[in-house]
C-alpha cells in the first residue's frame, strides 16, 4: 500500500474547477499523460505497466507508483458484482440479473452504486463489467457474470454499467476480450471467429463499452485464431485500438500473458498480476525484462511510452489524480481495514433482485399469493447456507439459496436475506402457517407439501470459474438440469399438492420439460442470480407488492441440442456464425420452451400506433474514428415509437422490444435482431409511449470485403413485441 500522497503541484497543471468525476475529456487527459510520461525514465515507465506480483501488494492487482509525477500505485480489484476481498461492501445482483430487468435506469444505478463503493474504498480499477463470455454456450460457466447472449442487450448494459462506475470516479474494465466463451481448456483452446461474426456478435458490446469511454479492457486466457488474445496484434492493436479507437489500456487476465516482447509489441499495456503466481522474480515477464527489451531495441520505447500514456490518461480521464481516496484495506487479510461503503445500496440491489425476476408460468393467476392459510416451503434453495452465506471460499459450494455463482466474479455477502427469511416475515403478517422441508430430501419434501394448501419448491443450478469444481462441475455446467435432484423434488411435491409453484435460481437456462410434465405445477418463478437481497426481491413479487417485469435475457429450450452450440473439448471454430440463442431458433425454425424476451406480468398490456421516422441512407459509414468506431456509426438515423397501454387491474411494467429484419439486399442474416427496448411503468388504464432511437449501427451489417459497417438498401421490417416471438406491431422502414 502506498502511504504517502505525492504533491503534483508544479508538475501537472491543476485545474481549479475540477471536472466532475468521469466527465473528463480524452484529449485533456492525454495532454497531461504525455507531459508526465516525458518526465519518466524507462524503469519508471516499466513500473507503471508491470504488476508487482501476486499478493505482493494489498489489492488483487498492483503496479508501481511514479512519485516524481504524483502517480500513486493503483489498486485493481475484482469483481463484476461488487468489490471482492473487501468487507462492508454490497453483494449486488449478478450481471445476468441486471440484464433480466431490461431497465437502463436500474442498470446504471447499479453501476453508480458499485462505483461509489470502489471510490469509497480507494480502489482505482474495478474488474468488470463482463461481455465475454457473451453466452453462446448455455452451459458456459461464467455467463452469469455478464449480461446476455444478445449483443445489443449486452452492449446497452455495458454502456450503462460503465457510465455508472466511471461517473462515480472508478475505472471500469470491460472483460474478457475476446472469445472466452467456455471454461473448459480456457488457457489453451482457440476461438476461431469469423470476421463478420466477431463484429456483429462478440465485438459489438465491447464497442459499446469503448463508446462509453471505458478506461481498461482485459484480454482473455484463450487464443483467438491460434494466437493468445493477450499476444494478439489483430484483436488488440488493429481492432480494439485501431478500428474501435479505444483510448484506455489493455491489461492481461491474471497470468494470461505468455511472452515479454511479443505481448508488448502486439498491444498489451499492463501485465497482471505481473508474475505467474509463483512469487519467483524471474517469472515476471515485464519488469527488468521489459527494461532490457526496450534498451536492446526489441520493444520500441515509443510502445512503452504509449502503454504508460494509456494508463495515465485513463487515470486522469476519470479524475483519480484529484483527491482520490487511498485504499486502506488489505485484500489478503480478509479485506479488513477499509471503511463500510454500503450506504443505501441495498435499495438498488433489492430493486434488481425483484425486477429481474421472470414469471414463466402463472396458471389461473395462482400468483400473487393472497394470504394462503398454509404454505409448504421445500428445498435447500430456500434457506441460507447453514454454515453462513460466505462459508464457502469464492462461493465454491451449493449449500443454500443460490444468490451468486462461484469464482473470482464474487464478493462477500454483508448479509443474505434468504427466500425463507422474507417469506416468514410476510407469513406472520398474513397468518399463513408455514410447513418447512429445507433440504432436497424427496420424501420429506412430499410430506411437507401434503400438509399445506400450496407449495413453493425451490431448486437451483450453479456454475462458475473453472479453477474450482463444484459437485463435479468444472466451471461450465455438466448439463442443463437442476442440481441435487431438483426435478425429482418438484415431482414429489407436485404429486401431492395441486398448487405447486417452482422457484428457480439459476445461472442460465435449464431444461424445464420434466417440471412442466407435472400438471400440478401451476407456477414457475425464474428468480435468477439476485445477490444479497434475494429474499426481499422475491417476496415483493410472490406477495404482489410489485408485478413481475423481468424478461428472459436468453432462450430456454426444450432440449439442450436445440441451442445448436455447445462447449467443445478442443478449438472452437464457431461454425454457427451469427446464429446463437434466439437467432438460431428463429433461423432453424425450432420452437423454444420460453423464448428470448419472454416474461409474464400480473397485469396485461396492449400495443398500438407504431410510428417509424427515418433519415437513414444506404451505404458504408464514413466518419473518422472515435471511441467505439466510426463517429457516424452511433448517430441516430431513425426514431420509432409505439403506444403501450396497461389494460389490466394492477400497476406493472412492460418491456416493449424492438426487433429488425434487414432487407433482402443484406447478406444472410438472422430473421430478427433486437435493436431497442423500452421499459414502461404503467398504472391500470395508463398509456405510455415506447421510444426507440436507432443508431446507424443498429441498421448495419459488417461488410467483410470493405471492412466497414454498411446500411443495406431496401425495406427493413420493424417489429415491436412483448418478446422475440410475441410480436404485437409490425412496420417497415425503407432505405434508399
Ligand atoms: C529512474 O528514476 C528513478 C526515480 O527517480 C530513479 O530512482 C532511478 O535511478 C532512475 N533510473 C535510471 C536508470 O536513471
Ligand atoms: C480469423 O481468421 C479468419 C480466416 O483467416 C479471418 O477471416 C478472421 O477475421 C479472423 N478472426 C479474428 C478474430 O482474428
Ligand atoms: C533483448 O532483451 C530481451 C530481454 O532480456 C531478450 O529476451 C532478447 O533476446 C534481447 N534481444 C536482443 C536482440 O538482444
Ligand atoms: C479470514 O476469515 C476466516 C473466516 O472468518 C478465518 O478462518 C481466517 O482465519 C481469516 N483469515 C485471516 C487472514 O484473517
Ligand atoms: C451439508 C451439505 O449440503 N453439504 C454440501 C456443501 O456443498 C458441497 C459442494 O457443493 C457438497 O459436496 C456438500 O454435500
Amino acid at each position: 500500500m502506498q502511504l504517502s500522497l505525492f504533491p503534483i503541484l508544479g508538475l501537472i497543471p491543476l485545474s481549479l474547477a475540477a471536472p466532475s468525476a468521469g466527465a473528463g475529456s480524452w484529449s485533456a487527459a492525454y495532454a497531461k499523460a504525455s507531459a508526465a510520461v516525458a518526465k519518466l525514465n524507462i524503469t519508471e515507465k516499466v513500473g507503471i505497466v508491470t504488476g508487482v506480483g501476486w499478493q505482493k501488494g494489498n489489492c488483487v492487482g498492483n503496479t508501481s507508483p511514479a512519485p516524481s509525477i504524483g502517480y500513486r500505485a493503483p489498486c485493481l480489484m475484482d469483481s463484476p458484482l461488487g468489490v471482492r476481498y473487501a468487507q462492508g461492501v454490497t453483494a449486488f445482483p449478478a450481471g445476468i440479473q441486471a440484464a433480466s430487468t431490461w431497465d437502463r435506469t436500474l442498470i446504471n444505478e447499479r453501476g453508480t452504486a458499485m462505483g461509489q463503493e470502489v471510490r469509497g474504498l480507494g480502489v482505482n480499477v474495478l474488474l468488470g463489467p463482463v461481455c465475454g463470455p457473451l453466452g453462446k454456450n448455455a452451459r458456459g460457466g461464467r455467463n452469469w457474470e455478464g449480461f446476455s447472449p444478445d449483443p445489443y442487450l449486452a452492449g446497452i448494459a455495458m454502456q450503462e454499467t460503465i457510465n455508472g462506475i466511471q461517473g462515480a470516479g472508478g475505472q471500469a474494465c470491460a472483460k474478457h476480450y475476446i472469445g472466452n466463451e467456455q471454461e473448459l481448456n480456457r488457457g489453451s483452446m482457440s476461438a476461431n471467429i469469423g470476421d463478420r461474426t466477431l463484429h456483429e456478435l462478440y465485438l459489438w458490446p465491447f464497442a459499446d463499452a469503448v463508446k462509453a469511454n471505458v478506461a481498461s479492457v482485459m484480454c482473455s486466457y484463450n487464443k483467438v485464431n491460434g494466437t493468445y488474445s493477450c499476444e494478439n496484434k489483430h484483436t488488440m492493436t488493429e481492432v480494439l485500438k485501431g478500428e474501435l479507437g479505444f483510448k484506455g489500456y489493455i491489461m492481461s487476465d491474471w497470468n494470461a500473458q505468455t511472452t515479454t516482447i511479443n505481448s508488448a509489441n502486439s498491444g498489451l499495456d499492463m501485465s497482471m498480476p505481473g508474475d505467474d503466481y509463483s512469487g519467483i522474480p524471474s517469472h515476471i515477464y515485464w519488469g527488468p525484462k521489459l527494461v532490457a527489451s526496450v534498451e536492446n531495441g526489441s520493444v520500441p520505447e515509443s510502445r512503452l511510452n504509449n502503454m504508460a500514456e494509456r494508463i495515465l490518461a485513463s487515470w486522469y480521464y476519470v479524475g483519480q489524480d484529484k483527491n482520490y481516496p487511498l485504499d486502506t484495506f488489505d485484500a489478503w487479510n480478509n479485506g479488513t481495514g477499509g471503511p463500510d461503503v454500503q450506504d443505501d445500496h441495498k435499495v438498488v440491489a433489492r430493486a434488481i433482485a425483484r425486477d429481474g425476476i421472470v414469471l414463466l408460468k402463472n396458471d389461473d393467476k395462482v400468483l400473487p399469493l393472497h394470504k394462503p392459510k398454509s404454505l409448504a416451503i421445500v428445498g435447500y434453495d430456500a434457506i441460507t447456507n447453514p454454515d453462513g452465506p460466505n462459508a464457502c471460499t469464492d462461493r465454491n459450494c451449493d449449500n443454500g439459496t443460490l444468490a451468486m455463482g462461484w469464482g473470482s466474479g464474487t464478493d462477500q455477502f454483508p448479509y443474505l436475506v434468504s427466500p425463507l427469511d422474507a417469506i416468514q416475515a410476510q407469513a406472520s403478517k398474513d397468518n399463513t402457517k408455514l410447513v418447512l422441508s429445507t433440504s432436497n430430501d424427496v420424501s420429506a419434501g412430499g410430506n411437507a407439501a401434503k400438509q399445506a394448501d400450496m407449495a413453493l419448491v425451490f431448486i437451483n443450478a450453479d456454475s462458475g470459474e473453472g479453477y474450482i469444481t463444484v459437485e463435479g462441475n468444472a466451471g461450465d455446467r455438466n448439463d442443463l438440469n437442476p442440481w441435487n435432484n431438483g426435478n425429482e423434488l418438484v415431482a414429489a411435491v407436485a404429486a401431492v399438492n395441486k398448487k405447486t409453484i417452482v422457484v428457480i435460481h439459476s445461472v442460465g437456462p435449464l431444461i424445464l420439460e420434466s417440471i412442466l410434465s407435472n400438471k400440478n405445477v401451476v407456477g414457475i418463478v425464474w428468480a435468477g442470480i439476485p445477490g444479497q437481497e434475494t429474499g426481499n426481491g422475491l417476496a415483493d413479487v410472490l406477495h404482489g407488492s410489485t408485478s413481475p417485469s423481468g424478461k428472459l435475457p436468453y432462450t430456454i429450450a426444450k432440449q439442450p441440442s436445440d441451442y445448436g452450440t455447445d462447449i467443445v473439448p478442443g478449438d472452437d471454430n464457431y461454425p454457427e456464425g451469427l446464429y446463437i440463442d434466439y437467432r438460431h431458433f428463429d433461423k432453424a425454425g425450432i420452437t423454444p420452451r420460453y423464448e428470448f424476451g419472454f416474461g409474464l406480468s400480473y397485469t396485461s398490456f396492449s400495443f398500438s400506433r407504431l410510428s417509424v421516422r427515418s433519415s437513414a441512407t444506404s451505404g458504408p459509414t464514413h466518419g473518422s474514428t472515435a471511441p467505439g468506431g466510426p463517429s457516424d456509426l452511433y448517430s441516430t438515423v431513425a426514431t420509432v415509437t409505439a403506444q403501450v397501454k396497461n389494460t389490466g387491474k394492477v400497476t406493472g411494467a412492460e418491456v416493449a422490444q424492438l426487433y429488425i429484419d434487414l432487407p433482402s439486399s443484406a447478406p444472410d442474416h438472422p430473421p430478427k435482431q433486437l435493436r431497442g427496448f423500452d421499459k414502461l411503468q404503467l398504472r391500470p388504464g395508463q398509456t405510455g409511449t415506447a421510444t426507440y432511437e436507432l443508431r446507424k449501427k443498429d441498421l448495419s451489417y459488417w461488410d467483410v470485403a470493405s471492412q466497414k459497417w454498411v446500411v443495406p438498401k431496401g425495406t427493413f421490417k420493424v417489429y415491436i413485441g412483448a418478446s422475440s416471438r410475441n410480436i404485437k406491431l409490425t412496420g417497415s422502414l425503407t432505405v434508399h
